[in-house]
């Protein structure tokens, strides 16, 4: 008798723990699209899209080889809505022998998958998610009684591991990180090299008017879709960037350009964490770029950093702290997320324009995530767990497991310090420094106090005085404090006071209280 094997919408690789050892004779692959998954955040339209659509190519695929695959249509009538619907009626069709499963990315269909224990006529199988290469049991020994878990001792393990950038003991170029090399700012009359978009052919059209049809008041645009959704697109933007961003990425990674999201950024995300590529593949891809002479140390040491360091990282994390990292609220922020955040009507330039390419794109990089919308959430004290809804919704590549460590550690320190030393907060001088956004602002940058200065050179120092007894004994907060205490009087009040009028003319617009509800 046969296997069933549930693939889920994030595991579109032939190389999935569920599916490799398949019997095509046999066994029968179950792929469900289903309303709970859109839904349970009111995603942005361009994630649904370029999922289902990701889904539709990959069953065929399969097909394509031999397989056969039951794939269930959001319309299809009888369709439950559920992961857990669609298993018992799936189990009830085929009458498998057994259900084989890779764990999920979030712990809430984790918790899902326990109960299909009880609930199924059959054994389930769960087995662990081999695309990533540091899986959760050895991260959970890294983890275990360290309060603090520092990316760059867990990094140097992960290099030392699979011996990417190694020579011999040793790391490539005699340093771990070249960081200093990097981060330059953009010159004004740089113009960032044509990205290719993916065309969609009819399948993804398709979908593309289902989602209309289905999700058309969740936010975002569906007009510019162009992601990869297939692995050959993907394999070939793959090939795109590291010919052609990949030599630049290290000295932009930081800066910020109107109208400009993409820069020297690899635009791999979605893909990758859908399954269409393998974060093994793209880091020896990069390596072999500096072997071969095509991209120098320091841009592919910071790219190789950020998906074997950081993104093997924050998966350890979540699933090493899980399910209380969530509820911590270290800094006890509770102010409801600005309605701008959804619609981008603010005289803040910089978060106008990141909403824009967000609403646009469902995607914007780093920088603008974690130094504009981040920041500001940091600074204005919004309550952590809306302002992780919004991140979870408005990107292509957002997961819990990726997306929460991120929010709730890396940007808001709402863990306390798990993550991050010290809250990453900065005034405007930052944003000054790495974009172009406060040249066309309403706000004076320059501009420290009164109406006409910008909003995160007061709040920045709200922030501080708000916290100081919370983070001034933090050792690597010890140089802001004392600038803060060589402020005087008048000047902290001055900061209070603008603070406190830009904080209340926020809470008096409408609040987005429903995630995603615009
Ligand atoms: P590049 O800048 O070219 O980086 C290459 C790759 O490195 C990315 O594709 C990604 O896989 C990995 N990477 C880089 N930084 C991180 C990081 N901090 N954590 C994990 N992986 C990283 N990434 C997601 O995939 N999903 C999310 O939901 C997500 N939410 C984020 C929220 C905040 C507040 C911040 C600050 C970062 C978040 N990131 C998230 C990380 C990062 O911003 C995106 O991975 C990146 O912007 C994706 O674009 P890219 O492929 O062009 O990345
Ligand atoms: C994000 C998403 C969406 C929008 N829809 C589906 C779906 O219909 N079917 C599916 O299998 N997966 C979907 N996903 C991805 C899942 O939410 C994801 O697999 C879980 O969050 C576990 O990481
Ligand atoms: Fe943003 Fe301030 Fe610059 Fe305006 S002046 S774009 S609010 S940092």
């Amino acid at each position: 008798r046969s296997t069933l094997r549930l693939v889920l919408g994030d595991q579109l690789t032939r190389l999935v723990s569920s599916i490799v050892d398949i019997d095509p004779e046999h066994d029968v692959v179950l792929m469900v699209e289903v309303r709970d998954e859109a839904t349970y955040v009111r995603h942005h339209k361009q994630k649904i899209a370029f999922l289902f659509a990701a889904m539709r190519h990959f069953a065929a695929e399969l097909e394509a080889e031999g397989i056969t695959v039951d794939y269930v249509r959001l319309t299809e009538p009888g369709n439950s809505g559920s992961f857990t619907g669609e298993l018992e009626r799936a189990v009830a069709r085929h009458r498998p022998q057994r259900v084989v499963v890779t764990e999920p990315g979030e712990w809430r269909v984790w918790e899902m998958m326990q109960d299909w224990r009880e609930i199924l006529p059959v054994p389930l199988e769960i087995r662990s998610d081999n695309r990533f290469l540091c899986p959760r049991e050895d991260f959970a020994r890294w983890a275990e009684g360290r309060h603090h878990l520092r990316m760059e001792t867990f990094y140097r393990g992960m290099r030392r591991r699979t011996g990417l950038l190694m020579d011999g003991a040793e790391p490539a170029g005699g340093r771990w990180n070249f960081d200093p090399d990097n981060r330059k700012r953009l010159p004004k009359t740089h113009r960032p090299p044509d990205r290719i978009g993916f065309q969609p052919d009819s399948l993804t059209r398709d979908v593309i008017a289902l989602v209309e049809q289905e999700f058309g008041d969740h936010f975002g645009d569906l007009a510019g879709f162009s992601w990869p959704v297939t692995r050959t697109d993907a394999l070939a933007a793959l090939r795109h960037f590291i010919a052609v961003c990949l030599p630049t990425f290290g000295d932009y990674q930081d800066a910020m350009k109107t109208g400009a999201p993409f820069l020297y950024h690899a635009l791999l995300s979605p893909a990758l964490n859908a399954g269409l590529l393998t974060a093994e593949e793209i880091c020896w891809a990069a390596e072999r770029a500096y072997r071969d002479g095509v991209a120098p140390l320091n841009c592919v040491e910071g790219f190789i950093r950020q998906i074997l360091g950081w993104r093997e990282y924050v998966r350890g994390v979540y699933w090493a702290r899980m399910p209380g990292y969530r509820e911590t609220n270290a800094l006890q922020a509770g102010r409801a997320l600005p309605w701008f955040y959804w619609s981008g009507e603010t005289k803040l330039n910089c978060i106008a324009q990141v909403v824009s390419d967000t609403r646009a794109h469902a995607y914007a990089h780093h920088i603008q995530r974690l130094m504009v919308t981040g920041n500001f959430a940091l600074i204005a004290g919004l309550d952590p767990a809306q302002v992780e809804a919004w991140y979870l919704i408005v990107f292509a590549d957002a997961y819990e497991w990726v997306e929460l460590p991120n929010v709730h550690g890396m940007v808001l320190w709402a863990d306390g310090g798990v993550m991050g030393s010290k809250p990453y907060a900065a005034s405007g001088a930052y944003i000054d420094r790495m974009s172009d956004y406060c040249a066309a602002c309403a706000y004076d940058v320059k501009v420290k106090s009164g109406p006409d200065a910008c909003p995160f050179n007061y709040l920045y120092w709200n922030f501080l005085i708000e916290n100081e007894e919370r983070l001034a004994g933090n050792q690597r907060m010890i140089m802001p404090y004392r600038t803060l205490r060589g402020l005087g009087d008048k000047r902290r009040a001055e900061i209070r006071r603008d603070a406190a009028s830009f904080l209340e003319a926020l809470s008096s617009e409408p609040a987005a209280l429903h995630q995603g509800d615009h």
